[in-house]
């Protein structure tokens, strides 16, 4: 750790206010150019803390930047992880209020539900399917906090990688059913197909980013539990939306799922 305690709350007060108020901000590495990973995801942790304390529940977990197509537009080469919070979830079909957002995007995705704890070091895909009780599409819309979208990967992790809000829906699946990376998704905007992709995208198999989530966790002693809605990440490149659009994400065998942005 490069940052003290008082420095840590510090960014994660000013990260947290500019997402409850919509606003955007500085990189904190342009401040901070030392900081390092504990850092990162000490500040995450405290924006949980903050949460946490005011009423909000914890659902859920992310990762993201899991394929080629995000790690591209994004310029940054390792995953990373964050977690999502009761007020993030939004039904399926229903509206998110884009005055509340600075700049949001959707991301198709494949959401596991586990129903074994997983634990790393050593977690592999294999464990992860036998503790996997159902895979359900996900569209995810994330909103940087920082200016023009721009980042390095220890501001986004700060950041809980930009995490806001999330829809799932669509028929659950049985992964001993599906094989995941031929598993086709059809990202629509407006009724017209914007992207395009295969679960493949997402570091082979989507079950592979679950995998390293465990690992990563387990670093630092903590296990996923059983019951964890967990976001394996952007299969394609995320698409910009503005206020009116409508998106649902088509996938393979699994129905679809839709958002509306007032
Ligand atoms: C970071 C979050 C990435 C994903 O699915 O790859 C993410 C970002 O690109 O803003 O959620
Ligand atoms: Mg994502």
């Amino acid at each position: 750790m490069k940052l003290d305690r008082e420095i840590i709350e510090r960014l994660a007060a000013r990260l947290e206010g500019c997402e409850l108020e919509a606003r955007d901000t500085t990189k904190i590495t342009d401040d901070h150019p030392d900081m390092d990973w504990d850092d990162a995801y000490a500040i995450q942790d405290e924006i949980k803390r903050r949460k946490l304390a005011r009423g909000a529940r914890i659902v859920g977990l992310k990762a993201g930047l899991t394929s080629h197509a995000k790690m591209k537009q994004m310029g940054v080469d390792t995953p990373v992880f964050g977690f999502l919070a009761d007020y993030f979830a939004v039904p399926d079909g229903g509206e998110v209020d884009s005055a509340k957002l600075i700049h949001p995007k959707v991301e198709p995705e494949i959401a596991f539900v586990t129903k074994a704890p997983l634990r790393g070091p050593g977690c592999h895909i294999g464990a992860v399917l036998a503790a996997t009780d159902f895979v359900i599409p996900a569209i995810e819309i994330i909103d940087s906090r920082y200016r023009d979208f721009k980042f390095d990967l220890k501001s986004v992790v700060a950041d809980n990688c930009s995490s806001s809000r999330f829809v799932v829906g669509g028929r659950m699946g049985d992964v001993a059913a599906l094989d995941l990376r031929t598993l086709g998704v059809v990202l629509e905007k407006n009724g017209e197909p914007v992207a395009f992709g295969a679960g493949a995208a997402v570091l082979g198999h989507p079950a592979a980013a679950i995998a390293m989530l465990a690992n990563m966790l387990g670093e630092k002693g903590e296990e996923i539990p059983a019951g964890t809605l967990i976001l394996s990440g952007g299969i394609t490149e995320a698409v910009a939306v503005q206020p009116g659009d409508a998106v649902t994400l088509r996938v393979q065998d699994l129905g679809s799922v839709s958002v509306r942005f007032a």
